[in-house]
């Protein structure tokens, strides 16, 4: 294993759960212990606005949670639409571990974080309410439609000061026994309906693994990933032969084909662990950047993109 251990996680931020995963990888511990370390890092971080504390509300002034943790070994447990605890990865490890399912949501996913002594927090930070309140000032509920065939779905507008709200975190680990993990956790999109569900918890969406193959984990709009299973077809197309990097770009060029013009309100990025440490990435729109630590080093790395 000379590409043991890898552990890369979307967006420039994701140094910094790389650090946490690292201090597992390097001590020779596993890709689970250290995906579900270097997702909590954001989601205790208040100054991340699309995961965990923080978080920006759903409509309703509700900070609800997804995620998602997946093994080698095709173990998976998730939470979608999880209030009042911040460390929803742990929450969806504990659904993986100590029940007979793999997917609790909104109240029941509460109450078992609840039972299992996961702390009761509130997660709308001052900060993050007054963002929401801004939002709801100037918000028209008439927004754009996400499909051009049925314009009764709709898309949360723009986020206040223009800000996009992108900064889900997807981490895929290989540790030094060749064992491959990934999470995904996030607040979801900034003022979205109340109930709204992401990519982020669903497996074959935001987060696949499969033990002989890789990992993949995707970032953006979660509607649209939902819609082609994106880090599922990922993976597939790795496990076909595809690089990591073209696997990612396939997917994309799928979903922005549904698309008679090019969408670029519409980011979607994904990015992808092969089994031999071999990374790869892209996004349609240019701006997404991945981080990347290896035993060569910590990197941020700008993804290639099709627009
Ligand atoms: C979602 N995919 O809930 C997430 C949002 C995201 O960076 O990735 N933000 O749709």
């Amino acid at each position: 294993g000379g590409n043991r251990p890898v552990v890369v996680s979307t967006w420039n931020f994701g140094e910094a759960a790389n650090a946490a995963a690292w201090e597992i990888l390097a001590g020779d511990g596993g890709a689970l212990d250290a995906v579900e370390a270097g997702a909590r890092v954001p989601e205790a971080d208040p100054g991340n606005h699309s995961v965990g504390l923080g978080g920006y509300p759903d409509r309703d002034g509700h900070v609800t949670l997804d995620a998602c943790i997946m093994d080698h070994a095709g173990n998976l447990g998730a939470v979608a639409c999880l209030e009042d605890v911040v460390h929803a990865v742990s929450v969806a490890r504990r659904v993986m571990e100590k029940t007979p399912h793999v997917l609790l949501v909104g109240d029941g996913a509460r109450r078992f974080a609840a039972s299992e002594g996961f702390p009761r927090q509130n997660l709308l930070t001052p900060e993050a309410k007054r963002a929401w309140q801004e939002w709801l000032a100037t918000a028209e509920y008439r927004t754009r439609p996400n499909s051009e065939q049925d314009p009764r779905y709709t898309l949360p507008d723009a986020l206040p000061g223009g800000e996009r709200n992108h900064d889900t975190i997807g981490i895929l680990a290989l540790d030094r026994a060749g064992r491959l993990a990934g999470a995904c956790t996030t607040s979801g999109m900034a003022f979205k309906m109340r109930g709204r569900v992401g990519d982020s918890p669903i497996s074959g969406a935001g987060l696949f693994v499969d033990g002989e193959v890789g990992a993949a984990s995707a970032t953006g709009v979660g509607e649209e990933c939902l819609r082609i299973c994106g880090s599922h077809t990922v993976v597939e197309l790795m496990r076909q032969g595809r690089s990591p990097e073209r696997a990612c770009r396939e997917a994309v060029e799928r979903i922005a084909r549904r698309y008679r013009t090019p969408r670029e309100d519409l980011q979607m990025a994904f990015v992808a662990l092969r089994g031999d440490g071999r990374v790869g990435a892209c996004a349609l729109q240019p701006g997404f950047s991945y981080a990347l630590r290896t035993t060569a080093g910590t990197r941020v790395v700008e993804a290639p993109s099709l627009l």
